[in-house]
């Protein structure tokens, strides 16, 4: 099959859950059209039946806003007759969906019937959606599209609860590779965060409000209050000078280690001993999978669809948003003794492997054989 995804590059979920969908669809033999606006980040090196097609639009001073939609459903147009494409998989809904239907409608024009699958991811539903400047965009677009999934069940009933929309929408959860060599990762990294009686934690956000990182910092306080802990936080975004300023007020700078963005996350997590994710909305929680994936226990908050991945007194804990003395209470649990953190670790990983790679990408490829069957029909 040849696939056309369409996604945002950056260190966001769906960028990252976009591009490992392509990696491993192009493994499995299928042709993989990346179309973006810039290489995405876990794209990496060169690799067999994958191509990028970038999305430039020039800087014409007569516009305020660069009309990107419009170049985007351009090169959609163009990559779908010049390459022979199959089906486009358009990753969150603004502006990918709309401009896939464009797309659809100038090839049907052509004589050309091209489905396309909107995957939503959660904030284009929960947050952005929802802004009334967006909803009967997205609403059309959710009509229209040939297949919709969402990562959730939860992110599912929103957007039923948000939107005018009786479309199906099937739920694929996003999706981990779990090391099978969990017990013998490199962890040689820990001593330049942590001596051996410290313990160390761990997050990973782009900085955003809705992450709620000051909670993190807080609940970081109230565990290193009992026990000893050092805390690492991965990634950039505007919340980040306040958080900065909040460490100082504090007092925990010495023991909180802001590394900026970091490509490969997993170095970072491997060596940690406890993940924390307090957001006030998440439809998923990647980042909380990808903890888990190598045997790092999970304190989050209890919202949108981390309870379908964090396991309530299992993988980790589950509190309410902005409770931090109850995840704190939580992460002292975990490390209350060697036992408990290690039966924690067992049952992280245990879990992760219920979202293996493999099993998801084979939905993702059921849909589109469905489409395409749709299309011979017609
Ligand atoms: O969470 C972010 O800030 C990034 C955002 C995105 O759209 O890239 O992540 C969303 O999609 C991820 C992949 O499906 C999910 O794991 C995240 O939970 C979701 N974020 C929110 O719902 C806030």
């Amino acid at each position: 099959m040849k696939i056309g995804i369409v996604l945002y590059p950056t260190f966001g979920g769906s960028g990252v859950v976009a591009t490992e969908l392509g990696k491993s669809l192009a493994k499995r033999g299928h042709n993989v059209h990346f179309i973006t606006y810039s290489q995405p980040v876990r794209l990496g090196t060169f690799r067999e039946n994958v191509s990028y097609h970038e999305v430039s639009v020039s800087d014409y001073p007569l516009f305020e806003y660069q009309p990107y939609e419009t170049v985007l459903a351009s090169k959609m147009v163009d990559v779908v007759k010049h390459e022979g494409l199959d089906i486009l998989h358009v990753h969150y809904a603004i502006p990918h969906a709309s401009a896939a239907f464009m797309a659809k409608m100038i090839l049907k024009s052509q004589g050309i019937d091209i489905p396309f699958v909107t995957t939503l991811h959660g904030t284009d539903i929960t947050l952005v959606g929802r802004d009334p400047s967006f909803e009967p965009v997205i609403t059309f677009c959710l009509n229209e599209s040939d297949a919709v999934t969402a990562v959730s069940k939860s992110l599912k009933e929103d957007t039923y609860k948000h939107f005018s929309t009786t479309r199906p929408i099937e739920v694929i959860p996003n999706f981990i590779t779990v090391p099978d060599d969990f017990q013998n990762l490199d962890r040689s990294l820990r001593e330049c965060y942590a001596s051996e009686d410290e313990f160390l934690l761990c997050h990973v956000s782009n900085f955003r409000k809705v992450k709620r990182v000051e909670d993190v910092l807080l609940v970081f306080q109230k565990v290193n209050a009992v026990k000893p802990s050092r805390l690492l936080l991965v990634g950039d975004g505007p919340e980040r000078y306040k958080l900065e300023e909040l460490c100082r007020e504090l007092d925990l700078c010495e023991r909180v280690k802001f590394l900026g963005k970091v490509t490969d996350t997993q170095q970072v997590l491997q060596i940690s001993d406890i993940f924390i994710l307090p957001s006030e909305t998440e439809s998923f929680g990647l980042a909380a999978l990808e903890a888990m994936a190598v045997g790092v226990p999970v304190i989050s908050s209890n919202t949108g669809g981390i309870p379908e991945v964090n396991v309530h007194g299992v993988t980790g804990f589950l509190s309410n948003v902005g409770d931090t003395d109850d995840m704190a209470k939580n992460a002292l649990e975990i490390f209350k003794d060697d036992k408990t953190l290690e039966q924690f670790r067992k049952n992280a990983q245990v879990r992760a492997r219920q979202f293996d790679l493999d099993s998801v990408v084979q939905q993702y490829e059921d849909v589109y054989n469905s489409l395409l069957e749709a299309v011979k029909i017609a």
